[in-house]
């Protein structure tokens, strides 16, 4: 299997500050020698260009679609990764974008649901399902679901929504910080949520077999969506919007390997991305070397 790695250093969607280092941070953490070890023939594209930023003030900038800033960048950047994802797709090999912010998951998703029923599993400690319309910071790494699902102002545009993804095929694992009308609005969808709570009381392993059954149910492969704030920060402190109480690294493992085991049986992954690690926040790159360690569990390295 050959795992086409891709960078996207955006840092549109979450304030420009650092988080645009991620890949570089990644792999300086040997992530294309995880890969081989655990089986699989990682090629390296480099990384997308960024647009370059902007002199306006982004907070006078509100694009015509609402309050979301820096949509126009945003928008340029996600076209190409998701022609990138695509490309790499029918050329038969896997897509492993490396964030950059969140809001890269915008290109993933529409990217690797251009040809497929795709399924999708969120390890967040966030929901990313804001609006324009209801995000409190304006952030769209706050808003990649609702991007590529189509919902909100994002409904209008022409590189959304995700062509073959279905609100019926996502699940969230390890949810813990929600905003008030996002509450509502995960509630009013058919999003399947797994928060924090579900995985203290029936396990890691319970959860994502469950969030599996989701993602596998009547599609053809299954999106793996890493925020690095999914885990507790005091393990990856090297994040822009820690939240206490999230996974352990046993947990992020065990995780990511039920994914793999799955997939060795069934070949179910189709694509993935690996968000939100920053650098500049970090302690000595150890949420960089988490995410590549994460990541090299996912295809299968094991202890054994
Ligand atoms: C918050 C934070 N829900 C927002 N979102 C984050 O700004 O919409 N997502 N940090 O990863
Ligand atoms: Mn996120
Ligand atoms: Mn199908
Ligand atoms: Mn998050």
């Amino acid at each position: 299997r050959t795992v086409r790695i891709i960078g996207a250093p955006m840092d549109y969607g979450a304030n420009r500050r650092g988080v645009d280092m991620g890949p570089s941070a990644i792999r300086y953490a040997d992530l294309a020698d995880g890969l081989e070890r655990a089986g699989v023939d990682p090629i390296d594209d480099g990384d997308l260009t960024m647009p370059r930023a902007e002199e306006r003030d982004p907070d006078a900038d509100q694009p015509r679609r609402g309050d979301a800033k820096f949509l126009r960048e945003i928008e340029d950047v996600c076209k190409r990764v998701r022609d990138r994802v695509a490309t790499t797709l029918a050329d038969g090999e896997f897509p492993l974008v490396l964030g950059g912010d969140h809001s890269v998951a915008i290109g993933s998703l529409t990217g690797s649901a251009r040809d497929a029923d795709l399924g999708a599993i969120w390890f967040d400690a966030h929901a990313d399902l804001n609006t324009p319309e209801t995000s409190p910071s304006g952030n769209v790494h706050g808003m990649p679901l609702a991007a590529a699902l189509g919902r909100g102002a994002f409904g209008e545009t022409e590189w959304a929504p995700a062509p073959r993804l279905q609100e019926s095929s996502i699940a969230y694992v390890g949810l813990r910080s929600i905003d008030d009308r996002e509450r509502e609005l995960i509630r009013e969808s058919e999003i399947t949520a797994f928060t924090m709570a579900d995985i203290d009381q029936r396990g890691i392993s319970a959860v994502v077999d469950d969030a599996l059954a989701v993602a596998t149910d009547g599609t053809d492969g299954v999106h793996v969506s890493l925020d690095l704030d999914w885990l507790d920060p005091k393990t990856a402190p090297g994040v822009g919007t820690p939240v206490r109480g999230g996974v352990t690294y046993r947990e992020a493992h065990a995780a990511l390997e039920t994914l793999s085991r799955r997939d060795e049986a069934e070949g179910i992954l189709r694509s993935m991305d690996v968000v939100e690690v920053n650098p500049i926040l970090d302690e000595g790159n150890e949420t960089a070397t988490l995410a590549a360690e994460l990541t090299a569990s996912t295809f299968g390295k094991r202890i054994l």
